[in-house]
């Protein structure tokens, strides 16, 4: 397989952002090293630089401010198939709020990349001084120039005992550097110094990279630690998470034939993400490549409940959603969440529970009693009815997966059959 780790050249930022820059230059460093973006793990954070996830082939995850290290950590703790490039991206403001994370996965050397966008500022949110911002650089925060030193995060990753460290100015071709990064056994880091053409540039006027580079003193480099990776320490303790996961044998058959992509929204305690998990694996069980994911508010067990499914008879390399082939909608709360989305749709299916109001849009629209099986199995029967009338997989690969997952006693099973005729 040959596809690219972006999805476009056209990525989300200011124009000459220096994080165009790195997304493009980390792209083409995996691709010379020959990378299917399938065995990559991007982990952004937040800010400006994390928009990147939708521009991505590869897996991504997408973590709080100032985590991602911690949570690229956890997956390489998890992994142990070395073949899988694990490699996370954070702003200056995340690093330091993260400090303590990328020193501890620098002493323990795990295997991972970090990219720093160091524009020396808070980016997303205005421009607001971060712990790197070197001394007299000009911020929101800082009108007459910080004056702070920023940390020297490449001495303290060095000192702390990552085998490869290197500060970069973001100008150019920086591939070489990161391949280097990438091939490293252990704990890599590169800080690329940057700037943010929206607000880097407006509070510094007339000052370019190379001399700001110079005058903070923090000069490009190269600083190696010949250590043996944490992998090496690992030995056979870890359990591998994929060994856990059992693996899904088909013995249905599918009529789907190209990519689908379907929301379903509900309230909390409505058991949508649960459904969406039946769906997935029965598609699994039908031949089907899916992927799931969920949203719901912080405090779990109220407000609105979302999943997002795609089924695919092909490798699916994107698992987001823009715009639905197919909603499905079974309560107020579910609905509100979706509104934006299902306004969008100029084609495909909406279904929705007769008890709401019909939004705007151009889905046709199937309207019908979901909830007269039981509010908690509202969803699920509602994906079951789409499931039935477009024959993308058989009912029954949707009732097995039911008993396999010893769900039998928790959903109505009788009722949903009688209500489907079966
Ligand atoms: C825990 C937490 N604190 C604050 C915020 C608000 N916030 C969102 S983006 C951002 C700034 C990000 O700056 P940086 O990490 O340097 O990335 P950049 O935007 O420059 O790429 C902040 C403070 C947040 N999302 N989470
Ligand atoms: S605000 Fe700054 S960091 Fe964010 S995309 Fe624009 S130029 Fe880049």
């Amino acid at each position: 397989m040959n596809v690219n780790i972006l999805k476009t050249d056209s990525l989300p930022f200011c124009k000459g952002c220096g994080h165009d820059l790195i997304s493009k230059n980390t792209a083409k460093a995996l691709e010379k090293m020959g990378y299917n973006p399938l065995d990559v793990i991007m982990v952004t954070d937040i800010g400006c630089h994390g928009i990147i996830d939708r521009s991505l082939n590869t897996h991504t995850i997408h973590g709080l401010h100032g985590r991602s290290v911690a949570l690229g950590a956890g997956i390489a703790f998890g992994n142990s198939d070395p073949s899988k490039k694990i490699i996370v991206f954070i702003g200056d403001g995340g690093a330091t709020i993260g400090l303590q994370h990328i020193m501890e996965a620098a002493r323990l050397n795990i295997n991972m990349s970090v990219i720093i966008h160091n524009n020396m500022l808070y980016g997303m949110t205005g421009g607001q001084s971060s712990g790197l911002t070197p001394e007299g650089f000009h911020t929101t925060t800082s009108a007459d120039g910080n004056p702070f030193d920023g940390y020297d995060i490449c001495a303290l990753s060095h000192t702390a005992g990552a085998s490869y460290v290197a500060r970069v100015s973001g100008i150019g071709d920086i591939s070489d550097k990161f391949i280097k990064a990438f091939q490293t056994q252990g704990f890599s880091l590169i800080e690329v110094v940057e700037i943010c053409t929206s607000y880097g540039v407006k509070f510094n006027p007339g000052r370019k990279l190379n001399e700001i580079i110079q005058a903070s003193g923090r000069i490009p480099g190269e600083w190696i630690n010949n250590r043996l990776p944490f992998s090496h320490h690992q030995g056979r303790k870890v359990d591998n998470l994929f060994a856990k996961t059992p693996e899904i044998s088909k013995s249905f058959n599918t009529g789907l034939e190209k990519p689908l992509s379907l929301i379903m929204s509900g309230s909390a305690g409505e058991g949508v993400q649960l459904a969406a998990t039946i769906i997935v694996k029965a598609a699994m069980k039908s031949g089907l490549h899916a992927t799931q994911k969920g949203s719901y508010p912080v405090t779990v067990g109220v407000g609105f409940s979302t999943a997002e499914v795609n089924l695919s008879p092909k490798e699916i390399n994107f698992h987001g959603i823009n715009v639905p082939d197919i909603a499905v909608i079974t309560s107020a709360e579910g609905l509100a969440h979706s509104t934006r989305r299902i306004g969008l749709m100029k084609s495909g299916t909406l279904f929705i529970d007769q008890s709401l109001t019909p939004p705007v849009t151009g889905a046709e629209m199937i309207i019908r009693d979901f909830r007269e099986i039981g509010y908690r199995t509202a969803s699920l029967f509602a994906v079951m009815y789409f499931i039935k009338q477009s024959g993308i997989l058989p009912l029954e690969a949707v009732f097995d997966t039911i008993e396999s997952e010893g769900l039998s006693s928790k959903i109505p099973v009788e009722k949903l059959k009688s209500g489907f005729e079966i």
